[in-house]
């Protein structure tokens, strides 16, 4: 398992649960002083991501990029992959294909979170699902053909009705023609959802592709009270051996909730 941390390029995210913010460079000069293998980042846009600043600096401190989110989609442009309307569903997908392709190019794969929408306005949850799985089986080769993944993230019940649980997510995954579409397990997200977190990254699987590294608070990792170890045994039973991302409110500040981060990860793996 590697360690990540989170860089926000979305003005309108303010207040959401990234570490660094708004400086590309100097978030990946940080991430590397602390000693995370990698970032994830999440850009405004794919034309507004200065992709060869992103290559330079990831180069310059030995640095991946773990994966690029593409929620700038729904909290910026309003886009979502289950809108009623055709138009903004095209939308939708050609905003994420385009991420797909600059951190396909880098080897990593997207994530759709927030750009799953919701169940809402008198239109079926069935509908809604069959919406998602079609973007999805879109997309899906789209990274395929960077060799890369596509990540579905189960959200919280305050987020979205849609994917909320992991089962959820393992459901419609069995459900799509494509087979690179894997589980962003949330630690945050899983607190509020699942029975029992470790229980269900273990029914996972193989699907779990990508954890995003939080506490019960959304804070950092040793700044609420989920218990860690039988998540990380359940994570290594399973063989995972991705990213363990710390997306987390920058509290007390960013450094901090860096420092804490990198700290409980490696007394974690220990
Ligand atoms: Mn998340």
């Amino acid at each position: 398992m590697r360690s990540a941390v989170t860089i926000s390029l979305v003005p309108e995210a303010s207040g959401g649960p990234f570490v660094f913010w708004h400086d590309l460079a100097a978030g990946c000069a940080q991430a590397a002083e602390l000693g995370f293998d990698a970032v994830e980042v999440f850009p405004r846009s794919a034309p507004e991501l200065d992709v060869a600043l992103l290559r330079s600096c990831l180069d310059r401190h030995g640095l991946k990029l773990a994966a690029m989110g593409t929620g700038a989609g729904w909290v910026v442009h309003k886009l979502r992959l289950t809108d009623h309307e055709e138009a903004v569903r095209r939308r939708a997908c050609a905003f994420i294909g385009e991420i797909i392709d600059i951190a396909g190019s880098f080897g990593a794969p997207a994530i759709i979170g927030s750009m799953q929408g919701r169940t809402e306005g008198g239109v079926s949850h069935e509908q809604h699902l069959a919406w998602l799985a079609e973007a999805l089986d879109e997309l899906a080769p789209r990274a395929a053909e960077h060799g890369t993944t596509l990540l579905i993230e189960p959200l919280n019940r305050y987020e979205t009705n849609l994917i909320r649980s992991v089962a959820d997510g393992a459901k419609l995954i069995g459900s799509l023609k494509a087979d690179n579409v894997k589980l962003l397990c949330d630690l945050f997200h899983m607190n509020i959802e699942e029975r029992d977190i470790a229980g269900a990254l273990s029914d996972a699987g193989r699907l779990v592709g990508h954890v995003h590294f939080a506490d019960s608070n959304r804070r950092a990792v040793g700044f609420g009270h989920t218990p860690m170890s039988p998540i990380i045994s359940a994570l290594r039973r399973i063989g995972f051996d991705g990213y363990l991302s710390a997306e987390v409110l920058p509290l007390p500040d960013s450094n901090e909730a860096a420092r804490q981060t990198i700290a409980s990860f490696r007394a974690c793996l220990q």
